[in-house]
């Protein structure tokens, strides 16, 4: 697939703002600063699409972009980070239960790991989440370039097992940098629209 058309929609914090049109939405989710927003610059070619940050915590509400016409891709805040209030961690909590239990058009959850780290307690959670929901799961594990060669098949795996998917949960080192795996991504998600 080649995306010829990106544009942000719309923000949402609940039900009431996501689009009402019933283009199948591909989320990504994942904890916060790990590359989300940059894989929406990075497969639609477009860098200032999605607003990216090395300050974790950058994407806190639900942004809905819209490709090709055809289906959205919906940036999800993310997870995880230090410095956060016990409040708004509750906000994000309801704001995913919302976004999960009303958006009957996700169809495709792509959930994305630092390649350099073993998951978290979170990323284990969400984990849990997505297979308590059935809802079909692609690992994306971010960062590649951060890696040596060798050493990038081998913990994408590892970090795949760790979080309990099965060998059938496709995972994808990637690398906005290199542009390593953002065509396979691709395929994937056009698999899925
Ligand atoms: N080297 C390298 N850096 C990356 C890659 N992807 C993202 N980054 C960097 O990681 C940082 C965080 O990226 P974001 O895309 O803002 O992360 P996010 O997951 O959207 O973060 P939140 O919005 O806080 O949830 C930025 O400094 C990016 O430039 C990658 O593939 N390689
Ligand atoms: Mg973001």
């Amino acid at each position: 697939m080649v995306i010829k058309k990106a544009e942000f929609i719309t923000s949402a914090v609940n039900a009431s703002g996501f689009p009402k049109d019933s283009r199948p939405q591909i989320a990504m989710v994942g904890r916060s600063n790990v590359g989300k927003s940059s894989l929406i610059n990075g497969l639609t070619r477009k860098n200032k699409l999605a607003r990216v940050s090395s300050q974790p915590g950058k994407t806190r509400i639900i942004n809905f972009y819209l490709i090709n016409d055809a289906f959205y891709l919906v940036d999800l805040p993310g997870y995880g980070f230090a410095k956060v209030s016990r409040a708004e961690r509750e906000k994000w909590g309801l704001m995913m239960d919302e976004y999960f239990s009303k958006a009957s058009q996700l169809k495709f959850i792509i959930m994305v790991v630092d390649i350099r780290h073993n998951p978290t307690a979170d990323d284990k959670q969400m984990a849990e989440w997505i297979r308590y929901n059935e809802v079909p799961v692609l690992l994306a594990a971010s960062k590649a370039d951060k890696l040596g060669k060798t050493r990038i098949n081998p913990q994408a795996l590892s970090i795949r097992k760790l979080l309990g998917f099965s060998n059938n949960v496709p995972v994808i080192p990637y690398s906005v940098v290199t542009k390593q795996g953002l065509d396979e991504l691709l395929s994937y998600i056009d698999s899925y629209t």
